[in-house]
């Protein structure tokens, strides 16, 4: 067994969720390294906060470091999850430990190759976090963290303890799986739309137009969640998404933010995995399928994405 207590959590994707973690798991006692693309070095970062500025330097490692990865909390976006993953794969531990934070769903399978009999841990959020500057991150909203093993896992195991569990609102969750479809849910309802109408969340609330795309998207996850076997979030999800819109009525979704700064988004992650989950049931989503259409249809040709894979909402 690894000395659980002492070793360090590198962090995939030092973007505003990863260094929000960092500074929280610094905060409790747990080594953290950032893994970047620059080369190694040590790096001032400031979390700002309600409660004031908290300013922490951490050791940040390049591509060419080498050492094992006992512990690594993955927090890139979407399109980058298996490429950065892939990349690190060759310096996790045996009984390495990986926790993916990020939107969306399909990875277990792509990650295979590296993971091997390693589970995939996922971590569902709620915090809000931006960053202002490379230097910079502001916790905008305070909310939850929930981890778990989507293969089934009901006690927390001693690496969480030792970790992710010293932090206040993160728990242990035993249904991680209907969290992440909750999850996956609401990020179909909400993201793709919030992009192709450039509005904030809470339009789709007071806008008629925005709303009559988001009542329509709603009612076609209602059923697919139905016959996906999750009908108790099916039938909780048109309050859901109300009060998650409400909730974040001033905030831009992550993939109007994406859409803003040239990034390629996560819609073939959200509501390309659920189209084709449903297809594989002989299902069709006609409005998820258009809604995907036209949101790959915005996002800029390869060549010219930003690489910043980092996950920030
Ligand atoms: O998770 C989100 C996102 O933007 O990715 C929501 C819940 C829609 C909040 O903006």
């Amino acid at each position: 067994m690894t000395d659980a207590p002492a070793a360090p959590w590198h962090i995939l994707g030092a973007g505003a969720m990863g260094t929000l973690f960092a500074h929280r798991l610094e905060a409790a006692g747990v080594p953290v390294i950032l893994v970047g693309r620059e080369a190694s070095s040590r790096r001032m970062h400031t979390l700002r906060a309600a409660a004031g500025d908290s300013e922490r330097t951490f050791t940040a490692e390049g591509p060419a470091s080498r050492g094992p990865v006992h512990r690594l909390l993955v927090t890139v976006k979407a399109p980058a999850v298996v490429s950065a993953v892939t990349a690190l794969a060759h310096r996790l531990a045996p009984d390495a430990v990986v926790v993916l934070l990020a939107n969306g769903r399909g990875y277990r399978e792509a990650l295979a190759p590296c993971l091997g009999a390693r589970p995939l841990y996922r971590a569902v959020t709620s915090e809000g976090a931006y960053r202002e500057s490379e230097a910079v991150t502001v916790h905008a909203g305070v909310g939850r963290t929930r981890i778990g093993n989507p293969d089934g896992e009901p006690a927390p195991p001693r690496w969480f303890a030792a970790g992710p569990g010293r932090l206040p609102r993160v728990a242990w969750d035993a249904a991680i799986e209907q969290a992440l479809w909750e999850k996956l849910a609401v990020n179909c309802v909400i993201n793709g739309i919030t992009a192709l109408h450039g509005c904030r969340n809470g339009a789709l609330l007071t806008e008629p137009d925005a709303r009559r795309d988001c009542d329509a998207l709603c009612l076609e996850t209602v059923a697919a969640l139905r016959a996906l076997g999750w009908p108790q979030l099916a039938a909780a999800l048109p309050r859901t998404v109300a009060d998650v819109l409400r909730a974040t009525a001033g905030n831009r979704s992550s993939m109007l933010a994406d859409r803003l700064a040239g990034r390629e988004t996560e819609i073939d992650y959200i509501n390309g995995f659920l189209v084709a989950r449903c297809a594989a049931q002989g299902g069709r989503l006609p409005r998820h399928a258009a809604l995907l259409e036209r949101v790959r249809a915005l996002q800029p040709p390869i060549a010219g994405r930003d690489a910043d894979g980092s996950h920030s909402a």
